[in-house]
């Protein structure tokens, strides 16, 4: 697929998956509570997209999929899968040294039709109720754009907002998002915090979004990191009812308020950890208005491998690029799918002075707080073959001298062994003791060419 050209549309993105035969396409009605998830989920992880054309209630598709493979998403980007994470990362780094600001039009895709005050109605929009469980319809899948109230620096990050009524979401921010601190900056100074939610964006956008904050600190316009991924600077357009922009090439924009101090229970909804987030009292979004392209396509993400590949691959180039610049020898890391996509990181190394394996679980833990697990192996381990990986801990690990365990840390609010965001965390040493001891190399045979010998296979000659 040759679609660098088309990531920051998801028309184009839609054609070219459907000209690459990585699109599946539901022809019948589709009833946006349970069945549109439940379909989706039978295609999930596979190398293609799901568009429901017809859903129930509504004149707009929903797209699903987009990454929950990274298969799909490296095809996306024309590379392979494993190439994804140094690509991110470089992406991101690009960023930091030169930045592309994003460029304000008037008008765009998203301005199309327009709907305001009292035409404002999020149930003519087709949004999913997506587990058994959940508590209503969700927007999983928008970036929310907002300002600092003091610095005016616009930020961009995903968060799950609840369908509460007709123009009224509720919101789950996390511990320690810039959109929480800009919230509380609101309220020191007695004032609403206006926002956008851009839903049907590109890959670009979305990566800016789920950038991390170590990589992406509070006082950087982290939309930057989109014309980076485009190749050209980001389109925003102005805000009707606020200085808060939209994305241009969105298919939807949301143009929202959030009252300091105003909240109503979310929740629950299935995660990305496998269970329910628990429902309780979360801030108020009122919607101003709604902004649409005539041909919109509403995008929904599947909680499950989908996150793996937004906050899992951002998460890996993260990790990538700050623990290479502290501890020689990193080469690679991925977040496991066992380790919901953000908990777990493997990370690869050519060990080159004593110590150091533990210097890389200590900084890789600091690059990424979420992780509850970081195991540490050597370069001759596949860090994507989770066998290989059970390998060099079940004939390299020490587990006297080997395992680190750090009791109270911050983590992750959603892994039910963080409590209130704090629980123990552990690195395992997998690495050979250095200098390399002669029992720990790795048996080898001789790498040799299949086509210079004649061989039968099933009676089929090759
Ligand atoms: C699909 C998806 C859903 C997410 N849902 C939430 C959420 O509901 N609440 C939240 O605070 N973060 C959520 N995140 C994570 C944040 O968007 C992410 O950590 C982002 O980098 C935060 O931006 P910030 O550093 O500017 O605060 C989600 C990420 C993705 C990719
Ligand atoms: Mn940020």
């Amino acid at each position: 697929m040759k679609s660098h050209n088309v990531i920051h549309d998801m028309s184009r993105i839609i054609e070219a998956l459907d000209a690459a035969g990585r699109l599946v396409r539901v022809k019948s009605e589709v009833d946006p509570e349970f069945d549109l998830a439940g379909i989706a989920a039978r295609y999930e992880g596979q190398d293609r997209a799901v568009l429901f054309e017809r859903v129930r209630g509504s004149d707009i598709p929903v797209l699903t999929g987009l990454y929950w493979s990274r298969g799909l998403l490296g095809g996306l980007f024309d590379m392979l899968e494993q190439d994804l994470p140094s690509y991110v990362s470089d992406m991101i780094s690009g960023w930091q040294r030169e930045p592309v600001n994003p460029v304000v039009v008037p008008e765009g895709p998203v301005t199309e039709v327009s709907m305001t005050g009292s035409e404002v109605n999020l149930h003519d929009l087709p949004i999913p109720v997506h587990a058994l469980e959940d508590g209503g319809p969700y927007i999983d899948a928008g970036v929310v754009i907002s300002r600092d109230p003091e610095t005016g620096v616009r930020n961009a990050s995903i968060q799950r907002f609840m369908v509460a009524g007709p123009r009224t979401l509720h919101v789950n921010i996390d511990a320690g998002r810039h959109l929480g601190l800009y919230l509380d900056k609101a309220a020191e100074r007695g004032e609403s915090l206006p926002l956008t939610i851009n839903i049907g964006v590109g890959p670009g956008v979305h990566f800016a979004a789920a950038t991390p904050s170590e990589s992406a600190p509070a006082d950087t316009d982290e939309l930057g990191i989109a014309s980076a991924f485009h190749g050209s600077a980001l389109r925003l357009v102005a805000g009707r009812n606020s200085d808060v922009e939209m994305v241009a090439e969105a298919m939807i924009s949301l143009e929202c308020e959030i009252v300091p101090g105003e909240l109503a229970d979310e929740g629950p909804f299935a995660e990305v950890t496998g269970y329910y987030a628990e429902r309780a009292p979360r801030p108020v979004v009122h919607v101003k208005a709604i902004h649409r392209r005539r041909e919109a396509v509403f995008h929904t993400i599947l909680s499950g491998q989908e996150v793996f590949n937004s906050v899992g691959l951002l998460g890996e180039s993260n990790v990538l690029s700050l623990v290479s610049k502290q501890v020689p020898g990193i080469k690679d890391v991925a977040f496991t799918h066992g380790g919901c996509g953000f908990y777990h990181a493997v990370l690869q190394m050519r060990q080159v002075r004593k110590g150091w394996s533990k210097q890389a679980i200590m900084a890789t833990f600091a690059a990424f707080p979420p992780l509850k697990m970081v195991t540490v192996v050597d370069d001759d381990v596949d860090i994507r073959n989770a066998s290989d990986v059970e390998w060099a801990m079940a004939t390299r690990l020490d587990p006297v001298n080997g395992v680190l365990t750090i009791p109270a840390a911050f983590g992750h609010g959603l892994n039910p062994s963080f409590p209130n965001y704090v629980g123990a965390k552990i690195g395992f040493d997998a690495t050979r003791t250095f200098p390399h001891e002669a029992h720990h190399e790795r048996a080898k045979y001789k790498s040799v060419d299949l086509a210079d010998f004649v061989i039968e296979t099933d009676s089929v000659t090759v």
